[in-house]
């Protein structure tokens, strides 16, 4: 079984592609919504999350970990992977490559929230291609809660996203990075406010093929034919995510509540 995980509901944008690849995976997703935003919270918050996550799901039987979360990721996932060396765990990238080998104008912009632009995982990675392309960083405030709410197409949920891409009319950016799992889900609002032309970059496909090849590589890949078997926790509130899934996603599903902090 595949364990995902993400401060909320965001993680569900990896989720959906991740189940269209790998159909027959049996997959546990946990959403912390009382913990979310993780985007204003300290790297040893987000870092003692992210292990008591990890040991829930391993618990519940999870052979192989994704960090659907770009902020869990940039703050937890090298330690994550030194405590548990016998678990294969995938975490996001932001697909900086892809746009940097499609970019015409030499500049993109990695749109994701201020924890993910600060962390070294993004500065190492903007180090790295500093020669060849221009690296806006983009700040999204505003758009977990969007998505949290379930707000993906208010006049009100537009004008957040127009706020925060009007940095980008002073530059001549033709490929937008989506830095934070949330953002997919605003793709539509997102496109709307972005000059013609300007393309975005959605990393999960990239990291589900990544859990895909760890799969195999570690003998965990179940028999194809296996009927799918999707399970859904959370922290927080349950209601709003069942309605997620079901309006967003299509998907009729129970969403258990788990509090993490009794656990030991
Ligand atoms: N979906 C998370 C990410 O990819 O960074 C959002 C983190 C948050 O809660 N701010």
């Amino acid at each position: 079984m595949i364990g995902m995980f993400d401060s909320g509901l965001g993680g569900l944008s990896v989720w959906r592609e991740l189940t269209r690849l790998l159909p027959q995976e049996p997959v546990i997703y946990l959403a912390d919504r009382a913990y979310c935003p993780y985007g204003g919270r300290s790297h040893e918050d987000i870092l003692a999350r992210s292990e008591k996550i990890t040991r829930y799901l391993v618990d519940q039987g999870a052979r192989l970990i994704v960090i659907a979360c770009n902020t869990a990721t940039s703050a937890a996932a090298r330690e994550l992977r030194r405590r548990h060396p016998e678990l294969p765990i995938v975490g996001m990238e932001p697909a900086v490559k892809p746009a940097a080998l499609h970019s015409r104008s030499g500049q993109i912009a990695v749109l994701a929230t201020r924890a993910t632009l600060k962390g070294d995982k993004f500065l190492e990675l903007k180090a790295q291609y500093d020669d060849s392309v221009d690296i806006l960083p983009l700040p999204g405030d505003g758009f977990v809660e969007l998505v949290e709410s379930g707000d993906l197409a208010s006049e009100q949920a537009q004008r957040v996203v127009e706020r925060q891409l009007h940095p980008l009319r002073a530059h001549t950016v033709d490929q937008v990075v989506l830095g934070c799992t949330h953002y997919p889900f605003l793709s539509p609002l997102i496109e709307r406010a972005l000059p013609a032309g300007v393309k975005l970059i959605d990393p999960a496909r990239a990291v589900s093929l990544q859990a895909e090849r760890l799969l195999q590589r570690h003998g965990l890949s179940s028999p194809p034919g296996t009927v799918p078997d999707y399970r859904f926790v959370t922290t927080g509130e349950a209601p709003g995510m069942h309605h997620f899934l079901r309006q967003v996603l299509g998907h009729h599903a129970e969403v258990d509540t788990v509090d993490l902090d009794r656990l030991t």
